[in-house]
């Protein structure tokens, strides 16, 4: 297997900055199928395919310039040049090139909760790569460049229902969005600690993987998910997608469990809301929950529903994944 830089020489043309400055903005996305370990490590490829739906208007703007030292800035303040986000960042802007860049990103979703704020951070520095070094890079390739950063990231480039099917072809592992709208599905985000994480989500996968006896199992399971969700997408079944998107989810969060030492990302408020969102579908309203690597929820419901739901979650913040609404993509005010 190649390792990074000759894999990236293959998929674009290196070459000087064409312009002086460049922005992008990404969405987050959310995982109803999981992307939970890795076959490899130097290119980030799956162990099992993952199924994603973006966040719209919640992500990341990432605004670069040429610049006669590297600096970051997340939302507004200075990284320190040995925090772990400064070195994380130009380890992979390094992949691309020797100029010095000022890197300011803004995000529009909490950083580091469980919340993809890597995934939409890493496709937005990607796109705007793209632009400062004028690749004209096709988004199937961009995808794959951003996978590089972050794996959940390669899902991060389009808005909508995105899948990462590929696991063993790193030419072909890419996010490639799904032809389906949705217009009554709804997201509601239950933050309930933005504080970052105490273990990192690629900490976390690897730590699962190498020591949870259940972690193969899950990987089976899960196979069976992505092919149920994507079936339940294309027909617009939201119960068959909504419960196999809880599955995922609650059973990743058990193979955790079994890792040595466990890894536990839920916290008391996870587990009152969990038995909550289980009362409301008791008496008939249908919404069901994912988790990620953090203690807050995600909801999926139809409009419909919106109204018991907000009366049952006072917090919670609505996302219309579909909104026709226009985006600002530009620039990191
Ligand atoms: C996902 N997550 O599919 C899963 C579910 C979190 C829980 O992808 O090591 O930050 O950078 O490839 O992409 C988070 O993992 O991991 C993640 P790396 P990443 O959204």
């Amino acid at each position: 297997m190649i390792d990074k830089k000759s894999y990236i020489n293959k998929l674009v043309q290196l070459k000087a900055p064409s312009v002086n400055n460049a922005s992008a903005y990404a969405p987050s996305n959310i995982a109803l199928c999981k992307y939970w370990g890795k076959k490899n490590l130097e290119l980030n490829l799956p162990t099992t395919p993952s199924l994603s739906i973006s966040l719209r208007d919640r992500g990341s703007h990432a605004k670069l310039s040429l610049a006669s030292q590297n600096l970051l800035s997340i939302n507004g303040v200075n990284a320190l040049s040995d925090s772990p986000s400064f070195k994380r960042t130009f380890d992979f802007v390094n992949l691309f090139t020797s100029e010095k860049l000022a890197v300011h990103s803004r995000n529009t979703i909490p950083t580091a909760a469980g919340l993809a704020s890597s995934a939409s951070y890493f496709a937005a520095l990607v796109m705007a790569l793209n632009k400062i070094f004028d690749w004209q890079a096709p988004i199937s390739t961009l995808s794959c460049l951003a996978r590089l950063g972050s794996g959940s990231a390669c899902r991060s480039l389009q808005h909508g229902f995105v899948k990462w099917f590929n696991c063993d072809d790193p030419w072909q592992s890419y996010g490639e969005l799904m032809d389906i709208q949705w217009e009554e599905l709804r997201i509601g985000l239950l933050i309930f600690d933005a504080k970052e994480k105490a273990i990192l989500s690629r900490q976390a996968m690897l730590h699962t993987q190498k020591t949870s006896p259940f972690y193969q199992t899950w990987c089976e399971n899960s196979r069976s998910d992505f092919v149920l969700l994507h079936k339940a997408i294309e027909q617009k079944n939201f119960t068959q997608m909504g419960e196999t998107a809880e599955y995922n989810a609650l059973s990743l969060h058990a193979v955790m469990l079994a890792a040595r030492p466990a890894i536990i990302y839920s916290q008391p408020t996870t587990l009152q809301a969990v038995s909550k969102v289980h009362e409301l579908r008791s008496a008939g309203v249908e919404v069901y929950l994912t988790q990620d690597a953090g203690p807050n929820l995600k909801l999926l419901f139809l409009k419909k529903d919106l109204n018991a739901i907000q009366a049952a979650f006072a917090e919670l913040e609505v996302i219309n994944p579909f909104s026709t609404v226009n985006l600002i993509d530009n620039g990191v005010s």
